[in-house]
């Protein structure tokens, strides 16, 4: 029996180097003998594909389908080739201040140079769930303090990669370790990547009513409906605050109604908390829901981005937290959340955390963090009351009280896809084809623009 496998013989034969590269003695050197050389290896080569296998890859588009670009980074590549001077970007939710600049937090800057200045600063690695003074802080931030959850000591937290990091160890948590319906219930519509996260690991997605398109406002009926009707200990998606992409939050009132029912249905919240502090402008307040639901005594996970809040979108930083009934349940839990971390990340990235850490444990950079959430929340602000008022003094079709109604980063616009494109090619607006609209795109300088271009559109196209 032959000790080499049946096809060895041919592998040199692919690499054109092995053969084609005589000394410049060799009788072969000639030109006319190297082209009769490459002939016969290319036809030795071609026999050799035939006969080893059809294809040259494991890879065919029957395996690995071209999937398409995500609309979102499609949309930001669109935006930075268009020439046009004119051009807004609306896309992405990314804070950006009256010049359509991208906005370092000056408190970011102080605790940056503070950083930096460290003569004890070092590159070593974070332990598995991250910084402690940075997962002590963040889950106060959304508790509160003197939460008893706290004070009990029956949470645990562990820095993620950002939100999204955040997100998918949740997800990947309720798919190893969660024992009711591992279904999860989003909201309709809900931040695009929901939908890949959680059926990345398998767990099935189902949507809720949520946005009303009559009144461009919440579904509310609908919504406690099918959180009733969804099967007992279901995984049920909320965003904290500031929703995503709609821009409509529950009424506190109505929060509390969500809690009870999710109590007498023994749900499981799942909580998003991309943008505290962005809502209102007031940390505590935006965490209002969270702290309703844990004052019942709820069990939940809550993933946290410090994204946007601190404007550390591209360093990633984030916490992932779980609050439990005891200190015995957290503390297990705790153990299999590091052991999910270290075979994914090992441990999560500095230096975002390091910058978020200063701030939060720093009295005064703390007060002056919360001066720049409210510049930044309070800059949207303004331009959604001057924005709904541009529209309504050009009479635009339809109502837009919608416009300063909604919260956050967003707009829900109720533009429709037909309207999106035309914007789009004409007048050089960029937005995602559901209407949504990152309000922080919006300036003194292109609001006219803007809302005469959607004046136009919406005359124009129904
Ligand atoms: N949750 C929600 C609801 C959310 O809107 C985002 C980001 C994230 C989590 C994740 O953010 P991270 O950067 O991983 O901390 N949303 C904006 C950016 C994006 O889609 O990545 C957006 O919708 O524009």
């Amino acid at each position: 029996m032959p000790t080499s496998h049946p096809t060895s013989h041919l592998a040199p034969v692919a690499n054109p180097n092995a053969t084609s590269s005589p000394s410049p003695s060799s009788p072969l050197s000639s030109t006319s003998s190297r082209s009769q050389q490459q002939t016969s290896i290319s036809r030795i080569r071609s026999i050799a594909n035939h006969m080893a296998a059809p294809s040259s890859t494991r890879f065919s588009a029957e395996a690995v389908p071209q999937a398409p670009e995500d609309p979102l980074y499609g949309l930001k590549r669109a935006f930075l080739a268009d020439p046009s001077p004119n051009k807004v970007d609306l896309g992405i939710g990314a804070y950006r201040d009256d010049n359509a600049k991208p906005w370092v937090l000056p408190v970011v800057k102080k605790a940056d140079d503070i950083l930096r200045n460290d003569p004890n600063l070092d590159h070593e690695y974070a332990p598995i769930a991250g910084i402690p003074t940075l997962t002590s802080k963040a889950i106060e931030l959304l508790l509160g303090a003197d939460s008893p959850a706290l004070k009990e000591k029956r949470t645990t937290s562990m820095q993620t990669i950002s939100g999204t990091g955040a997100c998918h160890v949740g997800a990947l948590f309720c798919a190893r370790f969660f024992r009711g319906n591992k279904t999860v219930y989003v909201s309709d519509p809900t931040w695009a990547n929901h939908n890949q996260i959680f059926s990345n690991v398998d767990l099935p997605v189902v949507k809720y009513p949520y946005f009303s398109k009559d009144t461009k406002g919440l579904n509310f009926a609908g919504m406690k409906a099918a959180i009733a009707d969804a099967p007992e200990e279901s995984i049920i998606l909320l965003h904290a605050c500031a929703h995503n992409p709609t821009g409509v939050d529950p009424t506190v009132e109505q929060w509390a109604e969500l809690a009870d029912l999710v109590a007498q249905k023994r749900h499981f919240p799942f909580f998003d908390c991309a943008y505290q502090g962005f809502a209102s402008g007031n940390l505590a307040k935006d965490a209002a829901a969270i702290r309703l639901f844990v004052e019942r005594g709820i069990e939940l996970i809550i993933a946290q981005s410090f994204a946007k809040n601190f404007g550390l979108y591209g360093e990633r930083a984030g916490c992932f937290h779980v609050v439990t009934d005891t200190p015995e349940t957290a503390t297990r839990v705790a153990s299999q959340l590091a052991i999910l971390q270290r075979s994914e990340i090992s441990s999560p990235p500095l230096y975002g955390a390091r910058i978020a850490s200063i701030v939060l444990n720093d009295p005064a950079l703390f007060a002056e963090w919360e001066d720049n959430l409210r510049e930044m929340s309070g800059r949207i602000i303004s331009m959604r009351t001057a924005l709904r008022a541009k529209l309504e003094e050009l009479g635009t079709p339809g109502t837009w009280n919608h416009i300063t109604d909604q919260i956050g980063m967003f707009s829900f616009t109720g533009l429709n896809e037909a309207q999106v494109l035309k914007l789009r090619e004409e007048a050089h607006v960029y937005m995602t084809k559901n209407g949504r609209i990152s309000m922080a795109g919006l300036n003194t300088k292109n609001i006219d623009y803007f809302a005469k271009a959607v004046d136009k559109v919406v005359r124009e196209v129904q």
